[in-house]
């Protein structure tokens, strides 16, 4: 039997199986080894030589955002208004064709803005432009769900085609550890009380992954979805914002009511109107996480124009090396001013966290 039939087994076994406590069980374990034929699956299409020429974009700037939403709500327009790009704008689908890069100039950050082309419904299983333009967002640091204000159910879709490439939005890494070990059987250590999984189906989840004998340190309540995630280890953790455009076409009550009736929280923007774009542009910023480091050179004043942009709880070390490759030999000390240290002109080594604002002085 092949995978697609295998795959069409265990879908059919799952349609047909009714959710409850005694089937929690069996249930579990069907996912678990459908997610496995799954990746199969996937390795397999790779192997056929699916390239991803034209979407392989390179990285630039200090974060990297990720535009997602269906066809004419307005991605190009928002990207315009945002960054420096040119993206065409029309009132017909599919005219972003390729991905399309802008820089975005924010407190000092440099942005990179991404406007992905046509992503539909089912893009993850192909539709559309499909998939490949899809995985652009799983090398993005914030995604940016852009909703048609008469279309807001459209996030609750494309949020699913995410979380099929393999996208966790909104979620951190499942706080568990697998070690595997070369006898002993499986042992599961949980640090808190389970209330979504139990000892067993751990064990027999691990099975179906060919771990027989392994230490399990589970630290959080997880779910047996978290635990396959954690077993299959090519999941990207990303946050998200949604944003809802064309609010000039609707009155306050409108949005108001929204706001109440939708499973989750938004951004209202007119992006043709230059409705709220400053407010998204802090938003961005503020769910970016990043921090703002002024560098001193030995003696002189330090330069307050243009600082170096990091993510937060970025250590000294980190700074050396978005300098150059060899700054972290040799560095000496640092000398920190501002809020990660307790006076003015402090010593640290290269393992201190610095905080937003703080000015540093490299001592090689
Ligand atoms: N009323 C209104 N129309 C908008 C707004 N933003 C974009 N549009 C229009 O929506 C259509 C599709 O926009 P476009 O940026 O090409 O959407 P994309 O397919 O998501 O890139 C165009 O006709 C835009 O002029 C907005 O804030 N309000
Ligand atoms: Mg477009």
């Amino acid at each position: 039997m092949g995978i697609p039939e295998k795959i069409k087994r265990i879908e059919d076994d799952l349609h047909k199986t009714q959710v409850n406590k005694k089937t929690e069980h069996h249930i579990g374990l069907l996912k678990a080894k459908l997610a496995k034929l799954k990746r199969e699956q996937e390795e397999q299409a790779s192997r056929g030589g699916g390239s991803s020429i034209g979407f392989d974009l390179k990285k630039s700037g200090d974060a990297t955002v990720v535009l997602i939403g269906l066809p004419s709500v307005g991605k190009s327009t928002l990207l315009n208004k945002l960054t420096n790009a040119k993206s065409k704008v029309a009132a017909y689908q599919f005219t972003t064709l390729t991905v399309v890069p802008g820089a975005m100039e924010y407190k000092g950050a440099r942005i990179q803005v991404l406007d992905l082309p046509g992503i539909i419904a089912g893009a993850s299983s192909g539709k559309g432009l499909g998939k490949r333009v899809l995985s652009v967002a799983r090398s993005a640091d914030l995604i940016l769900f852009l909703v048609d204000v008469f279309q807001p159910e459209a996030a609750t879709v494309l949020m699913r085609e995410l979380i099929s490439i393999g996208i966790r939005v909104d979620q951190s890494p499942p706080n568990v550890v697998i070690e595997t070990t070369s006898s002993g059987g499986i042992t599961v250590s949980p640090q808190v009380k389970l209330t979504k999984i139990n000892e067993e189906l751990v064990k027999d989840i691990l099975r179906v992954y060919d771990k027989n004998s392994a230490r399990v340190i589970i630290r959080e309540d997880i779910s047996d979805e978290q635990l396959v995630d954690v077993l299959l280890g090519n999941r990207v953790y990303i946050p998200s914002i949604t944003v809802m455009n064309k609010v000039d076409l609707v009155n306050a009550g409108f949005i108001h009511e929204l706001s109440s009736k939708l499973p989750y929280k938004f951004i209202p923007i007119s992006a043709e109107g230059n409705v709220n774009l400053t407010a998204l542009k802090e938003e961005i910023y503020n769910h970016l996480n990043l921090i703002r480091i002024y560098m001193r050179p030995r003696g002189k004043e330090a330069d307050m124009e243009e600082p170096l942009i990091v993510r937060s709880g970025s250590s000294v070390l980190d700074i050396c090396n978005k300098l150059h490759r060899r700054m972290k030999d040799d560095l000496r000390y640092a000398q920190i001013w501002g809020k990660s240290v307790r006076f003015g002109g402090q010593k640290v080594g290269i393992t201190h966290r610095l905080m937003d604002e703080d000015v540093i002085t490299l001592v090689t």
